[in-house]
């Protein structure tokens, strides 16, 4: 359907000229231009990700990384089945939240069965529910100068915090949700209970686990070592991990 609205947005917006080019400076993107973006593609970075049928679901589907966060506040948080955890969304927005497990299961919800490719060599196909990220970050109102969607996690490895993050482009892929179930059951310990990422585009170390906060930023220098995530900081691992 096209309309004068979006012939005026197509012939104004210059960046959208070349679809393919746009994988260069996806960071760079407002809020409002990612889902134009989004709304206006059917390839490259706006695809979607291969869905599957529940059969083809793997029998078994590792866990990789932490097991367990196994801190004195994640086990306090675990032993009351999350019941006194929160997820707070702050940074660049109008408005912070704080949001329970039982506010996250009674936002709009999807459901998509995917295939998780890690680097060390495995895959495994898998269900994953939970509410978009967008719905989240409209909840709370993302800034014009946001860049860049931080997640910091439960879990160090050898004292150091694990953390990722994503542009705008897949903060708002309508296939990045925040997932407390995995096929059809309450998240696990090892899968990352409450809350982890599956943003279905990218290689497995881009799908946190055990988010703790939600941070909207202009710019991931001043997080960890500044390359926008643990893996990324500490081995050289690519940061878009896109596949
Ligand atoms: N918080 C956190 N998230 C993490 C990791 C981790 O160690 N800690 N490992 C990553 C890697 S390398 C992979 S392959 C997947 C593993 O997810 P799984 O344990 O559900 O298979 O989680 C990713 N997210
Ligand atoms: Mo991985």
């Amino acid at each position: 359907m096209i309309t004068r609205r979006t012939l005026l947005v197509g012939t104004g917006a210059s960046l959208l000229a070349g679809c393919d080019s746009l994988t260069d400076s996806p960071a760079l993107l407002r809020a409002e231009d990612a889902h134009r973006f989004l709304q206006r593609s059917v390839t490259g970075r706006a695809a979607l990700a291969r869905q599957f049928r529940p059969e083809q679901r793997s029998p078994i589907f590792r866990v990789n990384g932490t097991g367990n966060p196994n801190t004195p506040e994640y086990n306090a948080l675990a032993a009351n089945r999350f019941a006194e955890w929160r997820l707070r969304v702050d940074g660049l927005v109008a408005r912070p939240l704080s949001l329970s497990l039982a506010q996250i299961q009674s936002l709009p919800q999807r459901a998509q069965i995917t295939r998780h490719d890690c680097v060390e060599g495995w895959s495994a196909i898998g269900k994953w529910q939970g509410p978009r990220l967008e719905t989240v970050l409209q909840l709370a109102g993302i800034r014009d100068s946001a860049r860049y969607i931080v997640f910091h996690c439960a879990d160090r490895f050898g004292g150091t915090p694990y953390y990722e993050s994503v542009d705008l482009i897949d903060a708002f892929h309508p296939q990045t949700i925040l997932a407390w179930a995995m096929n059809d059951a309450t998240l696990s310990v090892g899968h990352g209970a409450p809350l982890r990422l599956r943003v279905e585009r990218q290689l497995g170390y881009k799908q946190a686990k055990y988010v703790m906060r939600i941070e909207a930023v202009a710019s991931l220098a001043g997080i960890g070592a500044g390359k926008g995530g643990y893996w990324e900081d500490s081995n050289g691992y690519e940061w878009y991990a896109g596949i």
